[in-house]
Parts: C-alpha cells; structure tokens; sequence
C-alpha cells in the first residue's frame, strides 16, 4: 500500500509519529487515507478545514487502572481502555474489547474503524471503542464479575446514554454486559439505555445477538445478487466460534449454504457433512469449551491443531469472523488458488493488506468489514431507540430493519466506489460513503 498524495501522505507519517508502536492504527489509518485520494482531490476543502488532521485524532483517550480480587483473595491489577473518537454524527458508540492482546494501538485502530462502519449504518451513532487486557478465559463466573465491576466502577464516570453507549466485541457478550450494567446502574442510580447488547429482560433488543452474524450475511447475499449469484449450493468457510461466527453460520446455512468449518485460537474443525451448530452452541456457549470438543459429537469431523490452516480448505465463500490480520497473503493465496468467489469480513480487519491486494488483483467479491459486519453495532442503535421509546420491537420487525440497513450499506458503498471511479471496490467505497457523511457533519460544526 502507498498513499501518493503528499497532503495525505504527511498526514499519515504523523500518525506514525504520535503514536508510535501502534501497528494496527497505522494499518487502519492507511487504508482510510489511501481510499481518500480521489476525495480530497474532488473536494480540497477537507484538507483546508483540517478534516483529515481532526479525524485521525481521537477527542479522548481514557485509560485506567481495574484493580479486583480473583477467587484465592490474590489482587490482579489490569488496564482499562476508551477511547472517544469521534462524536460529529452521534454519542461515541462502539462495543468493549477483553482480550490479553488489547493495548492502547489495538483500542484505536477498532475506535477508527467505527468512525466510519458508525456513519455507514445511517443512524445517528459517533465512533468509540473500549476494553482490557483483561482475560475471562479460565475465569469463574464471580472473577469475571468482581472484573467487571471494577471496569465499570471506573468507566461510569465517562459514559452516559446520550454521551458514550459501549457494547460487547471480543470476549465481552450477555454474561459480561449484565454484570457492567447492574454495577453502572448502582452507581449512578439510572435505569438507562447506556450499555447495548443487554438481556432481553432488562431493556436488551431482540436480534442484537444475532444482528453481526445475520448482518454479514444480508450484506454477502446483496453482494452476491448484485452478479446474479446466492448462498444456495455454495461451501462455506467461516473462522472463529464466537458470537459473530456462530449466528453467521445459522444465517448462511438458511439461505442454502453449507458451513463446513468453524475455528478458535487452538485450531478449526472440519466437517464435509455441514456444521451441526447445536453442537457448537452447547460448546461454546453454555459449556465454554474448546471447538475440538465437536469431536464428541462428530468423531467423524476433523480437528486440526493452529487456525491458520482453515484457509486451506476448499470453499466458494468464506467468511473470517475472528480477529484482526488472520488472513495474511499466503492464506489469501491458497483461497484465491482453490477457487474463493467471495470473501466477507466478520471480523474487524482480518484481511492484512497484502490479503485484500490478492483478492481484489483475483477478482474475489470482498466485502470489508466496516461495512460488512455493521449489523451488530446499527442493531446496537436500534436498541438505544427502544430505550428511549421505553418499547420493544418483535424480532421479526428488528430484523427487517437490519436486513433493509445491511442492504442499503452494500448499494451505498458501490455507488460510492463508482462515482470515485473505483467500481467493484467495495473497500474504497465503505471508506469514502463512511467519511462523507462525518466530515461533512465536521465542517459545519466548526473547529471544535
Ligand atoms: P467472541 O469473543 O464471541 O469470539 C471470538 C472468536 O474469535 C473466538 O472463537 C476466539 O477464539 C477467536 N479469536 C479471538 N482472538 C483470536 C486470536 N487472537 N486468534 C485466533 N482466534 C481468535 O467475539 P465476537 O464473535 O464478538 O467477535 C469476533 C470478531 O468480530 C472480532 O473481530 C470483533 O471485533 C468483530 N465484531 C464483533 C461484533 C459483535 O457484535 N460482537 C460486531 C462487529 C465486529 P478463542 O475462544 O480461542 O479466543
Ligand atoms: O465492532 C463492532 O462494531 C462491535 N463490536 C459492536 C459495537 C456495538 O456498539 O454494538
């Protein structure tokens, strides 16, 4: 990747700069500025009004200490993250991340990206993110909530339903939400929408745990059907076994697909027969397992050691619903040589560059994840709007709207492609419609 313009391209050695270390922002940024040329070019006032330097720049980083006590009487001591990136269209909004691999570069890169997958929904929800090096794995339920409350204890102080609304992402789901909100509540004495994701008998949504998954296959399909093709008949491979994986899988299955593999961070199962995701539900959601345990119920599946190597297996289209950079060149390559005919983000950025360069140099249909995976976070703003109404949609009713939303992302970013004269791009496409509407929300506010 090479930004050649030289306004840009200063822009983003002074990222480099000012936030040294910070692998994954550079890389987010990158991609940003690079899809921008053609803009700035068409439109030179974002650079004369200082768009481009503001955007890169959060409005506020938190960081904090989140003392607790684990289940022996010792003391942990882990570190605490939100970043506010971006308000101009809406409150900071974006999910919380426990995970030991979390520092400050990883906060920012998921903090930016949601800028712009935020504006991309066409709710009214500004770009945050938040987290830990906090890790649940192995931790007994009243661990993770002495953890949680203390993470809150903290947090609370900075957030507030019209202000910053955060949500789940890597290792924080339904368990970890409940606990945040009964200590928020406690504390400030508020019965208020200012986490989503919540349970569904304290103000939750229905659909919203389902709403990544489900959404990244309405975005796939609309992209499929834009070249006359559908999930009917095709192989899937999907990465990961968590909340984003598992409701994708359900999806892609009911739209005629066949899901043969899933993964975690020790290795990927693979069963030619179809995925049996009851099997996986009981494993990873009510036992918290490992996914070699599908072996007890499948013996006839396969189960192979490192993740990397789901890549490998023959499919039409696969889905990395993991983590970031999962998806290096080599992986790419061996997609592209077995024939891939579409590749769809789940996960925030796991396409490294040399990956998304090897797809589209193929010809893939690739969906990136800003657009792509924006159900959860636009089902998350749906959510917010119940609460104010202090109403409830049906699911059904949930899901059309998520449905109409993922759809209208697909159209919007490939007319943004096309009118920049980047047709089929739909990683420039996400990047430009996502930027437009916030810069120009940022030009009329002024310099603040
Ligand atoms: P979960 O914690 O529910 O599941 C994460 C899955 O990814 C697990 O299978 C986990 O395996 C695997 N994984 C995590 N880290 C790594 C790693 N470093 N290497 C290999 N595998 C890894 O998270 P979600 O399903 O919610 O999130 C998955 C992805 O989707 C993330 O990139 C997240 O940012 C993105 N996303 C999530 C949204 C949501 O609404 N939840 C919305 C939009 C995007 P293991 O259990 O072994 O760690
Ligand atoms: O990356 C994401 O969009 C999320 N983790 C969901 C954020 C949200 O606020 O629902």
């Amino acid at each position: 990747m090479s930004i050649k313009n030289a306004y840009l391209a200063k822009v983003m050695e002074d990222v480099k700069k000012r936030n040294p270390g910070e692998a994954e922002f550079h890389q987010a940024v990158e991609e940003v500025l690079e899809s921008l040329e053609p803009v700035v070019e068409k439109h030179p006032e974002y650079i004369e009004r200082g768009i481009i330097d503001s955007i890169v720049e959060p409005e506020r980083i938190i960081k904090f200490r989140v003392p607790w006590v684990d289940d022996s009487g010792k003391v942990r001591v882990n570190r605490g993250f939100r970043v506010q990136f971006n308000s101009a269209i809406g409150p900071y909004k974006g999910g919380l991340r426990f995970h030991p691999s979390v520092y400050e570069g990883i906060i920012k890169f998921l903090g930016f990206e949601q800028i712009f997958k935020n504006s991309l929904t066409g709710l009214p929800i500004g770009g945050g993110k938040g987290g830990s090096d906090f890790d649940p794995k192995g931790k007994s339920d009243n661990e993770v909530m002495r953890f949680c409350q203390s993470f809150m204890t903290e947090l609370s102080k900075h957030i507030g339903a019209d202000t910053d609304v955060p949500a789940g992402d890597i290792g924080v789901g339904g368990r970890e939400i409940g606990f945040m909100y009964g200590q928020y509540k406690r504390l400030r004495n508020e019965f208020t929408g200012v986490l989503t994701g919540k349970g569904l008998t304290y103000g939750g949504s229905l659909a919203r745990t389902e709403a990544t998954g489900y959404g990244l296959c309405y975005f796939t399909e609309a992209m499929l059907a834009d070249k006359g093709e559908s999930f009917k008949g095709k192989t899937v491979v999907i990465s990961g076994s968590g909340n984003v994986a598992i409701y994708a899988t359900q999806k892609a299955t009911e739209l005629g697909g066949k899901v043969v593999a899933l993964s975690d961070s020790n290795g990927y199962i693979y069963d030619k027969n179809g995925i049996d995701l009851a099997a996986v539900k009981q494993i990873k959601e009510v036992e918290r397992k490992r996914i070699k345990e599908y072996l007890n119920y499948h013996p006839e599946a396969e189960y192979h050691e490192g993740c990397s190597g789901i890549w490998g297996i023959k499919c039409d289209i696969a889905l990395p619903c993991a983590t970031q950079n999962e998806i290096n060149g080599e992986s790419a390559s061996k997609l592209v040589a077995n024939g891939v005919y579409a590749v769809a983000e789940g996960a925030n950025m796991p396409s490294d560059p040399e990956a998304i360069g090897i797809f589209q140099k193929a010809g893939v249909l690739f969906a990136p994840a800003k657009a792509a995976n924006a159900g959860g976070v636009a089902t998350s703003a749906l959510e917010m709007s119940q609460n104010s109404m202090r109403y409830s949609w049906t699911f059904e009713e949930v899901d059309a709207k998520l449905k109409d939303i993922m759809v209208n992302i697909y159209h919007n970013a490939a007319a943004a492609a096309e009118e920049y004269g980047m047709k089929d791009n739909l990683v420039a496409g996400a990047n430009i419609a996502g930027f437009l509407k916030v810069a120009n929300a940022m030009m009329a506010q002024g310099v603040v």
